[in-house]
């Protein structure tokens, strides 16, 4: 027997998109969906520095999107490259097969990458890149015989994507505690965040180093012959810019060294020029085993990640009888041609412009615009590098993440988009930026912050 159409549902299917829309069935990521359904924000199309809303309201994008679009939005190579990979080879699956983007991209990325991490497995975001590491160095350590390396060390407020070995890794308590246990056998460094000593440094801070020593402490508690790598993320972005204190990097590095542990670069955020070089590896002079990248490798326009790894780790794999699989891993759209043609048209929209170091020639300029706000109602410190900055809001009591919430919220209103996480505004514009805009970024928060809350 047929059962009837319900007219709602046979209006939508005649009508297409053309039929207005409830927002019910659409349940947002990392959103607070009731407060959104009730007042909407929505983006209808970009280009270069600016959204627009459905209305013509022009916004300026403080954030490149989600710390992605580095080469601003609706850029002509990697539209056009797009447009004609989908007509010529829309899909080639990735297992066994492949395309020849594939081959080309990988060796345009290590061309750009730190010395020495010259093979590249692709993913589809920093969340497959993080995990797609951590089994790398698992397996690492295994295929060379030390199978007992199986433990992770991450960092207290880490962010290394949602899924369950980045949030295992990860140091964020609200991504962690609604899921279980995660993975066994993992342990954190301290974060090093500290106001106390360093706030409103420029650049990185002077105090904090020694706090990589903690990684000698877990060494002395688990022992080194059952650490198989440390994830960190050189520049912590989602947690709310926490840049490593000057020393810090090398010396996790030296202690990574002495004790054959892998050290994992978490590079989503700050790979792609967002510090002023390719990769902060080469703004730190620090070089990990393996690095994790995703958004700006592929200019946010079609999900893309990539894991990079030193020559040795990938050998490590290459024995044992030639038609069998190395490493059992890999993902249906792995090397998407979509994305790799994206991602070409970024990295030549990246030399064409010099987009890589820019941030480095525009810093400065960002620094200063930004630590003008020391002083500002509310405001308890002022972080920046490169082309990101972080500035910290007392809490209201009670209400975590309240006023710098109500604070996006008024920029919005004003055409500024920007980015809060707990009460610390985060700034990450497309490194196509100009003075301007970094004046009127600046300038409306300071205006929102007299009257804010
Ligand atoms: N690692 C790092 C260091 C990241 O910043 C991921 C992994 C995960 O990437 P995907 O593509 O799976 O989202 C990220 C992502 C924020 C914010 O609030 C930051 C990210 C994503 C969404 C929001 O600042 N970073
Ligand atoms: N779940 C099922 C049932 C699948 O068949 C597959 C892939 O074939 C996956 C999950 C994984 O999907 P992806 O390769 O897109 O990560």
């Amino acid at each position: 027997m047929n059962k009837a159409i319900d007219p709602a549902v046979l209006a939508v299917a005649q009508e297409g998109s053309a039929h207005p829309h409830s927002m019910d069935a659409y349940w947002m990521p990392f959103t607070a969906n009731r407060q959104f359904k009730k007042a909407p924000r929505l983006l209808a199309k970009a280009k270069d520095m600016h959204f627009w809303t459905p209305e013509g309201r022009q916004i300026l994008d403080g954030i490149a999107g989600l710390w992605c679009v580095n080469a601003g939005h609706a850029r002509p190579k990697i539209v056009q490259a797009i447009a004609e990979q989908a007509a010529e080879l829309d899909y080639a699956p990735p297992f066994n097969m492949a395309h020849p983007k594939a081959f080309e991209l990988a060796e345009r990325l290590v061309q750009l990458s730190p010395e020495g991490l010259n093979k590249v497995f692709f993913t589809n975001s920093g969340s497959e890149s993080v995990d797609t590491a951590l089994k790398m160095a698992i397996a690492y350590h295994r295929a060379r015989g030390e199978g007992t390396r199986t433990r992770l060390i991450g960092r207290e407020r880490g962010y290394h994507g949602v899924n369950f070995g980045g949030i295992s890794v990860g140091g964020i308590v609200g991504n962690r505690k609604l899921f279980g246990t995660g993975l066994g056998g993992v342990d954190h460094l301290r974060h090093t965040h500290d106001l106390a000593r360093n706030a409103y440094s420029r650049g990185v801070p002077e105090h904090g180093a020694e706090l990589a020593d903690d990684l000698e402490r877990m060494v002395a508690l688990h022992d080194a012959s059952t650490i198989a790598a440390v994830i960190v993320e050189p520049v912590a972005g989602s947690t709310g810019v926490l840049l490593p204190p000057k020393g810090y990097l090398q010396r996790l590095r030296a202690i990574c060294d002495k004790h054959g542990i892998l050290l994992i670069f978490d590079e989503v955020i700050t790979g792609f020029g967002r510090l002023g070089s390719p990769f902060a590896a080469q703004h730190f002079g620090v070089t990990p085993d393996l690095m994790t990248v995703a958004k700006g490798i592929s200019n946010g326009c079609v999900p893309m990640g990539a894991v990079f790894c030193k020559q040795q780790i990938h050998d490590v794999f290459m024995t044992g009888p030639e038609h069998v699989i190395e490493f059992a891993h890999g993902y249906t759209y792995s090397a998407h041609p979509l994305a790799c043609a994206a991602a070409l048209g970024t990295l030549d929209t990246y030399a064409d412009e010099g987009l890589l170091t820019r941030a480095a020639q525009l810093a400065p300029y960002f620094e200063d615009a930004l630590h003008s706000l020391k002083g500002a109602r509310h405001v308890i410190d002022v972080r920046n590098i490169g082309l990101v900055g972080g500035v910290e809001l007392e809490s209201i009591p009670g209400q975590p993440g309240k006023r710098a919430f109500d604070i996006f919220l008024e920029c919005w209103q004003r055409g500024v988009l920007i980015r809060t996480t707990g009460d610390t505004i985060a700034f990450s514009p497309p490194l196509i930026i100009e003075k301007q805009h970094i004046d009127q970024l600046v300038g409306t928060l300071a205006d929102v912050l007299k009257t804010a809350a």
